[in-house]
């Protein structure tokens, strides 16, 4: 029988992943339908920052209050008919992968003060079982009830850069790389790694030291671009948040100008192919791959507030990202029949702009993942605040009043009334960099109840559900 990895080879996909476990899910999943037990994978994806464990647990918080007769999504009750019972959390039993922290999430929004959480280190799975009456035509209460499985992942958001590294390989890597880091304004911040790698020779020894100390700089200047610039397309994703592992052996590499070279390209090269086998094998085929549903959670707000260098490099970061999902899923399609799935595009934190900005808002992100083509059937774009913590206000600029929004600011606890600024339509023109300006403070949370009972004030966040999952409800 031939090797079905094989099979792909002509279609140009050197690097499949995990097709026959997704066979065997494929039946898996045909069983299970029938037994009216089925699973739903929401894989919610971002870059760094963006939002993701603050949805995960808005949206836990929310589902478990519906179960419980709470008006808090009308959008997805009006989706699923009304038919939804009951939600659970699933107990984790001997699960080998962290749980999410729901109750110590909840509990940091809202303590007094309240936090947000914390950067996510490691990914971690949750389960909710939700429990629905059959649909009527199908001979309604005569055929009971159905459970659905609802399984969430959460990892570290700089991952996500790893899935278009999957076909590259080390040359074109490090070609790609390096042009970027030699543009301004990357350029003064990566200068003493760049100086380092220029002063190697082409036929530099595959010295360990030689490798530590690239290494080093390389990823002292990805934290610094993240985190003073708000870059976000920096590659490998576990230089910047390696894990529970730690920084291991098979991190040790980074871009070179002569990466064809023996020696030490050599040995960086080997390093490349392992770090990426590695992350397909511990990170996207087991968990992330399989997800039959995606959000993909976008700060735009806080990209055009870091300015023009960060809002394109998060603007590439996500065409980058867009495309290696929009290739996974054409390949997966053709193969093994499985129709369109779901990706939605949100873009998060709305609360910071007033109601009025925010179809602006949906119209910028769609440009940013649609680029010039009409967005795919599977595909739609949304606006959401996870957690609500603004009121919509009017402020006056110039002696003329303008829309704003009122919130309490994190860094004194003090309500201010914010105008931030006019949302672009579509990818700015250089003169709203150099004229215009976006302002984003950090909000405090609003009080909530630390058990969650009663959800948690959210924007959007019944629309975006309805239209991922609604219609497996
Ligand atoms: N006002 C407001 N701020 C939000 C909202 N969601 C997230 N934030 C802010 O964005 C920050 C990041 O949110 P997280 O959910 O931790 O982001 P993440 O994607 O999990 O980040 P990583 O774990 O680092 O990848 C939070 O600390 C909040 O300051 C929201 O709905 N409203
Ligand atoms: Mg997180």
């Amino acid at each position: 029988m031939p090797d079905p990895l094989d099979l792909l080879r002509p279609l140009g996909l050197s690097r499949p992943l995990g097709l026959l476990r997704d066979a065997a899910w494929t039946a898996e999943q045909l069983g299970r339908s029938a037994l009216g037990q089925e699973r739903l994978r929401l894989a919610v994806t971002g870059l760094s920052r963006s939002g993701k464990t603050v949805f995960i647990t808005s949206l836990l918080a929310n589902l478990l209050a519906a179960g419980q007769g709470r008006r808090v999504l009308p959008a997805l009750e009006q989706a699923s008919g009304g038919r939804l019972r009951d939600v659970r959390l699933v107990p984790a039993v001997a699960q080998t992968v962290p749980r999410f922290d729901l109750s110590g999430h909840l509990a940091a929004l809202a303590a007094d003060p309240p936090a947000w959480p914390d950067r996510t280190e490691d990914l971690s799975t949750v389960e909710l079982t939700l429990t629905l009456e059959r649909a009527s035509w199908f001979g309604g209460g005569l055929l009971g009830r159905r459970t659905v499985t609802l399984e969430l992942l959460d990892y570290p958001g700089e991952w996500l850069l790893d899935l278009p590294m999957l076909s590259q390989d080390y040359a074109a890597w490090s070609a790609a790389t390096l042009a970027r880091l030699r543009q301004e304004p990357r350029l003064s911040v990566a200068a003493e790694f760049l100086a380092f790698i220029d002063a190697l020779p082409a036929a530099a020894p595959p010295e360990e030291a030689l490798a530590r100390r690239g290494f080093v700089l390389y990823r002292d200047a990805l934290r610094t671009l993240r985190d003073d610039l708000g870059m976000r397309l920096l590659q490998p994703g576990r230089a910047l948040n390696p894990g529970p592992r730690g920084e291991a052996p098979i991190l040790w590499f980074f871009p070179l100008p002569h990466p064809d070279g023996g020696g030490l390209a050599d040995l960086l090269r080997q390093r490349f192919d392992a770090y990426l086998a590695d992350q397909r094998e511990s990170f996207f085929e087991p968990y992330f791959r399989r997800f039959r549903r995606q959000a993909v959670l976008v700060d735009v707000l806080g990209a055009l507030h870091a300015g023009q260098a960060a809002f394109e490099d998060t603007a590439d970061a996500l065409a980058a990202i867009a495309a290696a999902l929009r290739a996974e899923e054409s390949w997966l399609d053709r193969l093994l029949g499985v129709g369109p799935e779901r990706v939605a595009f949100v873009a998060t934190k709305a609360d910071h702009v007033p109601s009025r900005q925010r179809d602006a808002l949906a119209a910028l992100l769609g440009s940013l993942v649609g680029g010039a083509e009409p967005p795919a059937e599977a595909s739609s774009v949304h606006v959401l605040a996870s957690v609500r913590c603004t009121e919509d206000d009017v402020a006056t600029l110039d002696g003329r009043p303008v829309a704003a929004v009122r919130g309490v600011l994190l860094e004194n606890g003090r309500s201010a009334r914010v105008y931030p600024g006019e949302v672009p339509l579509r990818r700015p023109e250089p003169g709203f960099w150099t004229h215009g300006f976006f302002r984003m403070p950090e909000f405090q949370p609003p009080r909530l109840d630390p058990a969650g009972a009663a959800g948690v004030p959210h924007l959007g966040l019944d629309a975006l559900l309805a239209r991922l999952i609604g219609d497996l409800l």
